[in-house]
């Protein structure tokens, strides 16, 4: 749900020194019902922003339907928080950002997407191309584009093998700020280190610092973060927004869910 009076650009960058987290939904893991009631969760629990997105091949009307019972149930709990002078209206005004696995994974539903270039692939397609099949259509429904630098590190896991990565190693130190550099330059304002969906580890600390040293970026770290420690440790690197996934999918009823994203949060603040 769209803030008011603020771009998600504007919300998502304005960080003033705190780790925040964001749930990522994956519309191929669960009916769109199912999505919603996770996504009031992990509000409830401290996430600041809800990725929909991962799979590289859940059709438009799958993304659509999820991004649609999100946003409606965010709606309804923020109208009913403004009938309660106990709760806080402003909670359930965050955006619902699509994380595209390409140009076919799109909904009018979402406030934004991260328009992402996979940096370090040595394929068009996903430096350009799923780009340039995707304006068109973002422009037409009025998705906002967040300019995101896109940069798989190891051990990288599928979007590594899809996206036809050359892998960032925890060594490549001086790779990752010529990248992060590069991103600056080019004019994105997001980068996006990942390690993977579900990856055995996340990215390496080392990274994410020398990432950190190039102003005027902010940073969204994710893969491969399971507990308060890994996110603490990746907060403490320098992360601005920490993501995860695999997380919420893997729990098993909605109270290991609560327990889980709080701990996280908790972590990371
Ligand atoms: C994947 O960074 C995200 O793109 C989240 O990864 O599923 O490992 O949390 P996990």
């Amino acid at each position: 749900m769209r803030r008011p009076n603020s771009t998600t650009l504007e919300y998502v960058t304005s960080t003033n020194g705190r780790t925040r987290h964001i749930t990522l939904i994956d519309p191929a893991k669960q009916d769109a019902h199912t999505a919603a009631n996770r996504a009031m969760i992990a509000v409830e629990c401290g996430s600041s922003m809800i990725f929909v997105g991962g799979s590289t091949d859940t059709p438009d009307e799958v993304v659509h339907a999820t991004c649609k019972a999100i946003q409606e149930a965010f709606e309804l709990r923020a109208f009913a928080s403004s009938q309660d002078p106990e709760s806080d209206e402003d909670q359930w005004h965050i955006p619902v950002v699509l994380f595209p696995g390409g140009a076919h994974a799109l909904s009018p539903a979402a406030d934004a997407i991260t328009f992402m270039m996979l940096m370090n692939s040595n394929t068009r397609r996903f430096l350009i191309g799923e780009q340039i099949r995707g304006a068109p259509y973002l422009e037409k429904f009025g998705v906002e584009p967040l300019p995101t630098g896109y940069l798989v590190c190891a051990p990288g896991g599928r979007v590594g093998e899809v996206g036809d990565a050359e892998l960032i190693q925890p060594d490549d130190t001086e790779l990752v700020h010529a990248y992060a550099l590069t991103a600056r330059m080019f004019g994105f304002k997001l980068l996006y280190l990942e390690a993977g969906s579900g990856a055995e580890s996340q990215v390496h600390p080392t990274l994410i610092e020398k990432a950190r040293t190039v102003a005027g970026l902010t940073l969204v770290v994710g893969g491969g973060i399971r507990s308060s420690e890994q996110a603490a440790l990746a907060a403490d690197a320098g992360a601005d927004w920490i993501v995860t996934g695999t997380l919420t999918e893997d729990a098993n009823d909605l109270d290991e869910l609560r327990q889980r994203i709080r701990s996280i949060v908790e972590a990371i603040q």
